[in-house]
């Protein structure tokens, strides 16, 4: 069975390479289909928003598709910035953008935020959506998540996004620290994944 892995993310497309070996499915990705015009995310939370962009790429192509929406929650931002973790510091992002600028961007107004904030306040967690859906509506749908600390400072050079300022305390480590496969044995991502796999599995013996 053909389903379209839709996202523009070069980072996630690494991770889902790991985490998405396994399945009997031909994964397509968006390169496949050049003429797609990005789905807007106009949704109140990560499943909404992960539900519009598979439902749309759905629409667009006819092909089964498998979308993630993710972000970054700190508890002394209120959540933020959340569902606009991708947007945060107001740097556009379209298909020409450059992304690790933006991630860079994105670092920088949460680590000023967070300056005066002490040790004991500074828990986050990543959060990962996923849908799959048709043209007309979600079939499956999943959540994982990491929790974590949000840095001082940028640690490691690995991942993408947010990996740099987020640490996991019983590592001793941040995100991009992390080998590429131990990230998604552990991550918000690998989490989903793995909630989202018996369904899918039992999906695909329909
Ligand atoms: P698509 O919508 O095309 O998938 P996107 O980058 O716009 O790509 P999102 O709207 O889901 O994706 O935004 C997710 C943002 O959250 C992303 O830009 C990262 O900054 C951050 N993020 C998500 N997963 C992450 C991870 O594993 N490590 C670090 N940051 C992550």
């Amino acid at each position: 069975m053909d389903i379209l892995l839709a996202t523009t993310n070069a980072g996630k497309i690494r991770d889902f390479e790991i985490l998405l070996s396994g399945f009997s499915i031909n994964w397509l990705s968006l390169k496949d289909f050049p003429e797609t015009e990005e789905v807007e995310e106009d949704g109140k939370t990560f499943a909404e928003n992960a539900a519009r962009k598979a439902i749309g790429y759905a629409r667009q192509t006819g092909i089964l598709t498998l979308a993630d929406d993710s972000g970054l929650e700190i508890d002394a931002l209120g959540g933020e910035p959340g569902i606009n973790s991708a947007r945060f510091s107001g740097a556009h992002k379209d298909h020409s953008s450059d992304a690790f600028r933006i991630d860079e961007e994105n670092i920088k107004k949460v680590l000023r935020l967070m300056e005066d904030v002490p040790e004991e306040n500074r828990s986050a967690r990543f959060v990962s959506s996923l849908c799959l859906a048709d043209s007309e509506k979600p079939i499956l749908e999943a959540e994982g998540f990491l929790p974590g600390m949000i840095l001082r400072e940028k640690r490691g050079s690995g991942g993408f996004g947010y990996d740099p300022i987020f640490y996991l305390p019983e590592r001793g480590k941040s995100v991009a620290e992390l080998e590429r496969e131990e990230k998604n044995k552990i991550s918000h991502r690998a989490n989903a994944v793995k909630n989202i796999r018996p369904m899918l599995k039992e999906f695909l013996r329909r």
